[in-house]
Parts: C-alpha cells; sequence; structure tokens
C-alpha cells in the first residue's frame, strides 16, 4: 500500500512514521509512506499557500491551486484505480475502526492535511472523502492524519507478524474494550496482581478475563 500525505509540515511526520511499527512495516515493503510538501506547490517566487478570506474575517485560508496541484501530483505517481484522495477535516465524516479496516485495503491512499484556519471550500470538490478523529479542535490535520496512518497499518496483512489476530482485538469488535493486563511484579506499592492470573487454571482465567471485559457505549 503506498499512502501519500499532502501537508505544510512534513517534518512532523518523520518521528512517528520512523519508530516501532510503521517504520517495520515500511522496512517490509508492506506499506510506503511519501511525504508531499504543499509549499513546493505555492504560488510565485514566494510559494504562497494561503490567503485572506472573501468576506472578511480573521487568520488565513489555504487556497484551492497548491492543493488540487499537489493532488494531481500525488495522482500521477500512481496507476491503481483503487485509490482514494482523503481530506483530514474537522467537517469529516468522524473516523473508526471500521473504517480503518475498510481504507487498510486500499492499494493507494492520499492524504490531504488541512492548516490555518482552514481551506477553500472548493477543495471539497476535488477530494473522494472527509475524515475527522473526533469533536475537538486541533491546529492542522496532521495529527489526524498520523492516527489514521497507524490504525489502518496494523490492519495490512503481515505487519503485526508473530502477534495474536488483531481482529481478536479490543476496538475490532465494535464495543468491547479489553480486559486488564498485568506483569511483573506481583506485588507493587502494595497493590497486587489478581491470584486467579497466578493460578494456571487457564479455563478460570479466560473467564476472568471475559467477565472484565467492558462494552461501550
Ligand atoms: C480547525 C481546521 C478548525 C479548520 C473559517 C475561519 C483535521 C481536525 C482537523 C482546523 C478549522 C480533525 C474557521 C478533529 C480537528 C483539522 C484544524 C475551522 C474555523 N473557518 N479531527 N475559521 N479535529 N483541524 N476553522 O481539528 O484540520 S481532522
Amino acid at each position: 500500500m503506498k499512502i501519500q500525505i499532502i501537508t505544510l509540515f512534513p517534518e512532523m511526520f518523520e518521528g512517528v512514521l520512523n519508530t516501532s511499527m510503521l517504520w517495520k512495516a515500511q522496512k517490509s515493503k508492506l506499506v510506503q509512506y511519501k511525504l508531499i510538501n504543499l509549499r513546493d506547490f505555492g504560488l510565485g517566487p514566494r510559494k504562497q499557500v494561503d490567503d485572506v478570506p472573501y468576506g472578511g474575517g480573521d487568520g488565513m485560508v489555504l487556497r484551492v491551486e497548491p492543493l488540487v496541484a499537489a493532488i494531481q501530483h500525488a495522482k500521477s505517481s500512481v496507476t491503481s484505480r483503487q485509490s482514494l484522495v482523503v481530506l483530514m477535516t474537522p467537517r469529516g465524516e468522524k473516523f473508526s475502526q471500521a473504517r480503518a479496516r475498510q481504507l487498510a485495503k486500499l492499494e493507494n491512499l492520499i492524504l490531504v492535511c488541512g492548516r490555518y484556519e482552514g481551506y477553500d471550500e472548493r477543495l471539497t470538490k476535488f477530494v473522494d472523502e472527509q475524515i475527522s478523529i473526533g469533536d475537538f479542535v486541533l491546529t492542522g490535520g496532521e495529527l489526524p492524519a498520523m492516527v489514521v496512518i497507524d490504525a489502518l497499518t496494523r490492519l495490512i496483512p503481515g505487519v503485526l507478524g508473530g502477534e495474536t489476530s488483531v481482529e481478536l482485538e479490543s476496538f475490532s469488535q465494535p464495543g468491547v474494550i479489553e480486559y486488564p493486563h498485568y506483569t511483573r511484579p506481583e506485588v507493587f506499592q502494595g497493590l497486587k496482581v489478581p491470584k486467579i492470573l497466578l493460578s494456571g487454571d487457564h479455563a478460570k482465567i479466560e473467564a476472568w478475563r471475559q467477565s472484565k471485559q467492558k462494552k461501550t457505549k
């Protein structure tokens, strides 16, 4: 899977993409991340990407031309029809595990990160989908894009090799949160590991874990 990210702040992604599971996924060629700097598509000698809003008001708005040029550039580097352009926006549809599962099946994904006070609304005509990660206000689409990348990369077959099936995990079953975990030491500041986990009785342990699974709203 190829994931292309259009952003004014590519450096924000370096630590996240080059660490742990996301780094291993790239190393094993299961996924390829490509950062596209929106500034490279800026207008004029100053590489302008934003402008004052029509109708007045505070702040700056991302201009549509650099964004659409960057999307065109990303599209031109892939041949597959199975490609999707997703705009990260607080006005988008709420992200979920179900959405992550669908996105993980794609061959090509292009994520567009907004900034400033927003983007020119005409951009929405050039994207396939709009995704939000929740009802809170962030300063840009970069952190949400990283959330989406993490959630879907771990679902790509082979990425979590050796670990138990990700589909058995907490959020994979809608509305179920995993049971609590413990490791050494047996006692920490007077806090004990539940006895049953030390009993070696696997049937009882399984029953205990099921009883501790929580249902969400
Ligand atoms: C925040 C962009 C507010 C636009 C005109 C002038 C992407 C995000 C974001 C941001 C506005 C996500 C306005 C959860 C988020 C994101 C930055 C709107 C109002 N209109 N998921 N001023 N939360 N956030 N600005 O913030 O880009 S996905």
